[in-house]
């Protein structure tokens, strides 16, 4: 078993499913700075699905935080939980949040952008939450609002910054939250059919991300992170559905991972091509 849970003392732990959804962001940032940590797993299959999350470890505050539920980041004794508080105190340990107020706010404003207008609508729309036309391809203001909008934004805010960076001239939190919904994105819709057209149409107009993610995957850490088995064990799976496979049918949890993606990637090609 490759699960710790074990509740910590001063060591810090960050705390997630074997998947890359809401814990992706804090772990490249802990891995890239080279953070003493436990990247400890809670076991989809046996804790998820296996009931025991639900019978036991959501109510161990010390495991699942006060608000039960992960991604859980612990330090010095205290317990954190929502992804957003999670990533924003590992940025603040590793480095990866900038000085100024205004600079701060801009890091923040990018990666609620990313998780809540684009990785949250997926996510949700996977699990059959939400919806693929109005809530993630489209928007308040029209069909091609949503996500498409996003990248295009994404885009801006690189082109608009002459070193490369996100925000200012050093990699922060921003810089890996766009690395990775795009990563993720890109690796995910390469696996279905109407994918290879979806990444082309969706990012293959957009310079400055392709550069970033150049730059951010060269990085030795995340380079080295990202052929670890442990990386292996959670980063090709966008959502805890991924991690099931074929099995989510006969688990009566709906379609695949891979199927609601190819429900996104042909969309996303019906909307821009
Ligand atoms: N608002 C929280 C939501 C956290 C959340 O719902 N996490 C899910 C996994 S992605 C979870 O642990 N669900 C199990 C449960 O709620 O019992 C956040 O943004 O971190």
């Amino acid at each position: 078993m490759t699960t710790e849970n074990a509740p910590s003392e001063n060591k810090l732990v960050l705390r997630y499913w074997n998947c890359a959804g809401r814990g992706m962001l804090m772990r490249y940032m802990a891995y890239d700075a080279g953070l003493d940590f436990t990247d400890d797993i809670v076991d989809i299959d046996e804790d998820f699905l296996g009931g025991t999350w639900e019978s036991k470890k959501k109510y161990m505050p010390e495991l699942a935080g006060p608000f039960k539920a992960l991604p859980v980041v612990q330090h010095n004794g205290s317990t954190i939980n929502e992804t957003g508080a999670c990533a924003q105190y590992i940025a603040e340990i590793a480095g990866y949040m900038p000085n100024s107020p205004i600079d701060r706010a801009k890091v923040i404003m990018i990666c609620d952008h990313i998780y809540e207008d684009i990785l949250i609508n997926i996510s949700y729309a996977l699990w059959g939450f939400r919806d693929w036309d109005r809530d993630v391809i489209g928007g308040f203001a029209g069909p091609t609002s949503g996500l498409p909008l996003k990248f295009v934004n994404l885009e801006n805010v690189l082109a608009e910054n002459a070193g490369g960076f996100a925000i200012g001239n050093g990699v922060s939190m921003a810089d890996f939250a766009i690395f990775y919904i795009v990563d993720i994105l890109t690796q995910r819709m390469l696996e279905v059919e109407s994918g290879p057209q979806a990444v082309k149409l969706l990012f293959g107009d957009k310079p400055f991300i392709a550069a970033h993610q150049e730059m951010m995957k060269a990085r030795p850490n995340m380079s080295k992170y990202r052929s670890s088995a442990q990386w292996k064990k959670y980063g090709p799976y966008l959502s805890g559905k991924g991690v099931m496979g074929n099995r989510t049918h006969e688990l009566e949890l709906g379609e695949t991972e891979l199927e609601g993606i190819e429900t996104l990637a042909s969309k996303l090609v019906t909307c821009l091509e």
